[in-house]
């Protein structure tokens, strides 16, 4: 079905005039130039030259060279309508050890990228950790290591000086559930390391280190708005049975609600993931006051829903995912079931919380693999995905729940993790060996839908 651009029963109007469209992108996924102008590696850097770590052994080294070009991307998002930019800071170019001295170059270059989104009359907002932390840090231990808090304390301070006199709208850390369950327990991103020893207290730093950089901005910054992002899923059980019903409860309190639960006060779900218990063994004193932080909005990413059943074999959670190709549904080119109403599901479920004071979607988008015929890219699969999610985000609104904003993932083509180059999830796509745009029909669709 090719879906009507002029949908009547989709404006921009319905969703109020305060409501923020936005596009998201990430430094490591895009800006190449990896060790250009006294930038340190990032993990990602030395993880991807590890054979076989990453699909095709894709490295991030060009991207999509916007470290070099941030100009002619900054004007596609001024061609497209789009009124807010979403992008992340390079730790190691900031300080490429870590922590200590400043690499006044990267500073410089965060300033050009600011002044020039300002300057087209974009609004810039920062995720200040988007998951390539220094290597040097690694080589310390990393998240596994508590002295990270104050590494990231340092970093997040160095941002907030120099780029908040400009930038209102602060995002803390990206998806903190994927980067340390794929990083640390699976091993499957960037550090590679695996199982409870790692992960546990991997997560509890990073709990400690959202609070302490949202802290620090707060103290530096008083006026700005302060958010920090969580990936999440709907899920639902694979059949009315007990086992798969509870098996689904924790699930969610791993993939959903592990990290937004201690930050709001709740502390960790430990009743659902038992394992999660042990986590206690990296508190120290006065933890308790230091994982939570009063937010101004929650960002929220979803990109598709999971059916969970119970599974004796599963350590830990005895849950597995019966995987979307299984189930017979729409995927995407990452195998993700296409399910438009997850997008409501998820900020219904975050609405019930009262400590959440808003939400943003500041993730949601697809991969399909988009070709060039006759120099141009029609991807009407992801029109139509963008437009049902947007009716469903829409019907939220309209039902009540908060929710004031929606950022596509992505602007551009560019390197996704561990499965590289090939996943296409951008508005304008790329030929990676020439560097080429082509704005696709998704791009000019979300152009004219913001116009
Ligand atoms: C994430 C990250 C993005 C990904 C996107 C598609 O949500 O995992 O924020 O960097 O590229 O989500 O997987």
């Amino acid at each position: 079905m090719t879906p009507n651009i002029h949908d009547p029963q989709l404006t921009k109007q319905l969703f109020g005039d305060d409501f923020a469209w936005g596009v998201s992108t990430a430094a490591l996924q895009t800006e190449g130039s990896c060790d250009i102008d006294g930038k340190g590696p990032s993990i990602w850097d030395t993880f991807s030259t590890k054979k076989g770590k990453i699909l095709d052994n894709d490295k991030p080294t060009a991207a999509c060279e916007f470290y070099e070009n941030y100009e002619r991307d900054i004007d596609l998002i001024k061609e497209l309508n789009i009124p807010n930019f979403r992008f992340s800071i390079s730790w190691s170019r900031i300080l490429p050890t870590g922590t200590g001295s400043i690499n006044q170059a990267g500073i410089d270059h965060y300033n050009k990228v600011i002044n020039y989104c300002l300057e087209q009359g974009i609004e810039p907002w920062i995720t200040v950790y988007h998951w390539d932390l220094p290597q040097a840090l690694e080589d310390k231990g990393g998240w596994t290591n508590r002295a990270i808090v104050a590494w990231f304390t340092e970093f997040t301070t160095v941002c907030a000086q120099s780029f908040g006199d400009r930038v209102k709208n602060w995002m803390v850390m990206n998806e903190p559930a994927v980067f340390t369950g794929a990083g640390y327990f699976l091993g499957i991103h960037a550090p590679g390391k695996r199982g409870l020893r790692n992960f546990l207290p991997a997560v509890h730093h990073t709990v400690l280190s959202i609070v302490a950089g949202a802290k620090v901005v707060r103290k530096l910054l008083p006026h700005a708005i302060i958010g920090t992002t969580f990936s999440c899923s709907y899920i639902e059980p694979y059949s009315d049975k007990l086992k798969d019903i509870n098996a689904a409860k924790r699930a969610d309190a791993l993939i959903n609600r592990l990290f937004i639960e201690p930050i709001i006060g709740m502390g960790y779900p430990t009743n659902e993931v038992v394992a999660l218990k042990s986590i206690s063994k990296y508190y120290q004193p006065g933890d308790e006051e230091n994982i939570s932080f009063d937010f101004d909005f929650i960002g929220l990413q979803n990109y598709t829903r999971e059916i969970v059943k119970y599974s004796f074999f599963t350590p830990y959670i005895g849950a597995s995912l019966v995987k979307a190709e299984d189930r017979n549904v729409e995927l995407t080119a990452m195998r993700w079931e296409v399910y438009p109403p997850a997008i409501y599901q998820i900020i219904k479920k975050f609405n019930a919380y009262p400590q959440i004071k808003k939400i943003l979607i500041t993730e949601s988008g697809a991969a399909f693999p988009d070709q060039v015929v006759n120099g141009q890219v029609d991807d009407p699969k992801r029109i139509t995905y963008l437009q049902t999610h947007l009716q469903q985000v829409l019907k939220a609104k309209q039902e009540g729940y908060k929710v004031s904003g929606y950022f596509v993932w992505t602007l551009t083509d560019n390197f996704e993790w561990a499965e590289g180059y090939r996943p296409r999830f951008g508005l304008i796509y790329i030929d990676f060996k020439t560097q080429q745009r082509i704005i696709k029909g998704s791009g000019k669709w979300y152009a004219n839908f913001l116009r």
